[in-house]
C-alpha cells in the first residue's frame, strides 16, 4: 500500500480565526512541511515546530506516523505548493502556492497542475493508492470549490468550533473577486479551483484521475476537503468509484451529511474511530473534543489496521507524542 502524500499551501490560512492547523498564523506556514517530515522521520527535521493546535493538540501526522510505526506502508509527499522548506523527500510537480481565494485568482495554473498531477498518478506502479492532503485552511477552500460548483455538502474544521459562517462569508466574497457566485462553475470544476480552491485539491484530483484511468485502486484519505475533491472529479467527467476514507471525529461533527454527500458522489465511505475515547492521555482527549479531527491521511491510515493492532498504535502515537515534546 502507497500512501501518496500532497501538502501544499493557501494564503487562505491567515484570515483571522479560520484555521487551527498549528499555534499561530505565522506558523502555520511551515505545517506542512513539518507534518510531511513527520510522517517521513517521526519528527521534524528542517522544520521549526511541531505543528500543534493553539491549545497545543499535534498535528494527525503523528496519529499517521504511530500507524505507519506499527503495519509499515510506503509513503510519496508531492510537494503541492510548500511555502517553505522541508527535509522529506518530495516529488516536484512546479506547483506554486495558492493565494487567498478573496484574489480575483486562487491557483493560477491549475490545468496544468492537473495534467502534471494526472501524469504521475497514471505512472504508479501501485495496485492501490490512499491520497491524502494537508494543507492549514484548506476546509474553507473546500468550502470555496463546493459553492461554486452547487454541491451543497458542508465542511469541517480544525477547530472545535466551527467557524462556519465566517467561511461563508469569506467564501462570498471570493466568488464575488471572481465575478461568480453559487453553482456558477457547475461542469467547470478546473476553473471553480482556479478561482476559489487551493493548488493541494488540484494536485489531488488530478492524481486520483490518473490513476483511476490506470486502472489503480483509490481511496481519498480525508474529510470533507475529500469531498470537495470527489465533486470536482465528478463534474470532471470521471465515473470511475473510488472511496473517502475519514475519521469518526468528522463523522460526529458533520452528522448524516457526510454520508448523504457520498451518495450522491456514488463513493464508498470508510469512517475509523480509533477508540482515543478509552485513554487517558491529553492529545487523544483533545482529538476527543474535536480538535484537529483530520488531515495527513489520518483517517485513511486508521482504516488499514486491523482491530486487534488498534491497541498498538494508540501506545505508538504516545511514543511519537513523547518524541515530539507533546503530552
Ligand atoms: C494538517 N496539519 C495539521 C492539521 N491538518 N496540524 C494540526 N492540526 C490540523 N488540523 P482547517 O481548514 O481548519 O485549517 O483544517 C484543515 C487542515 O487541518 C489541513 O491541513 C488538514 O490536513 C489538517
Amino acid at each position: 500500500m502507497r500512501v501518496i502524500l500532497p501538502a501544499g499551501t493557501t494564503e487562505t490560512a491567515l484570515i483571522d480565526g479560520i484555521s487551527a492547523a498549528g499555534a499561530s498564523p505565522d506558523l502555520m506556514e511551515h505545517t506542512p512541511s513539518a507534518d510531511v517530515e513527520i510522517l517521513a522521520y517521526g519528527e521534524p527535521t528542517m522544520a521549526p515546530v511541531t505543528p500543534v493546535s493553539p491549545n497545543g493538540c499535534p498535528t494527525p501526522a503523528a496519529v499517521t506516523r504511530a500507524v505507519r510505526e506499527v503495519i509499515d506502508f510506503d509513503v510519496s509527499v508531492v510537494d503541492a505548493g510548500l511555502a517553505q522548506p522541508t527535509g522529506a523527500p518530495t516529488v516536484d510537480l512546479g506547483v506554486e502556492p495558492g493565494a487567498d481565494i478573496r484574489d480575483p485568482v486562487a491557483v493560477p495554473d491549475t490545468r496544468a497542475i492537473f495534467d502534471r498531477a494526472h501524469a504521475y498518478g497514471a505512472s504508479l506502479p501501485d495496485d492501490e493508492l490512499l491520497i491524502g492532503e494537508t494543507v492549514p485552511g484548506g476546509t474553507t477552500t473546500a468550502l470555496g470549490v463546493l459553492t461554486a460548483l452547487g454541491e451543497p455538502a458542508g465542511v469541517s474544521s480544525s477547530l472545535p468550533k466551527n467557524p462556519i459562517e465566517r467561511k461563508r462569508q469569506v467564501v462570498d466574497e471570493a466568488l464575488a473577486a471572481s465575478d461568480a457566485s453559487a453553482g456558477s462553475f457547475d461542469g467547470r470544476p478546473l476553473e471553480a479551483i482556479r478561482a476559489v480552491g487551493d493548488p493541494v485539491q488540484a494536485t489531488v484530483a488530478g492524481i486520483a484521475a490518473g490513476a483511476l484511468e490506470s486502472g489503480i485502486d483509490v481511496t481519498l484519505a480525508g474529510g470533507t476537503q475529500m469531498v470537495a475533491v470527489a465533486t470536482v472529479l465528478r463534474h470532471a467527467g470521471v465515473d470511475a468509484p473510488f472511496s473517502i476514507a475519514t475519521t469518526s471525529f468528522v463523522e460526529r461533527e458533520q452528522g448524516d451529511q457526510l454520508g448523504e454527500a457520498c451518495y450522491r458522489l456514488n463513493c464508498q465511505l470508510t469512517v475509523t474511530d480509533p477508540g482515543f475515547d478509552a485513554r487517558d492521555h491529553v492529545s487523544m482527549k483533545r482529538y476527543c473534543a474535536g480538535v484537529a479531527k483530520e488531515g495527513v491521511a489520518m483517517g485513511g491510515a486508521l482504516s488499514l489496521v486491523p482491530d486487534e493492532r488498534m491497541e498498538s498504535v494508540l501506545d505508538r502515537f504516545e511514543t511519537v507524542c513523547g518524541r515530539l515534546g507533546i503530552e
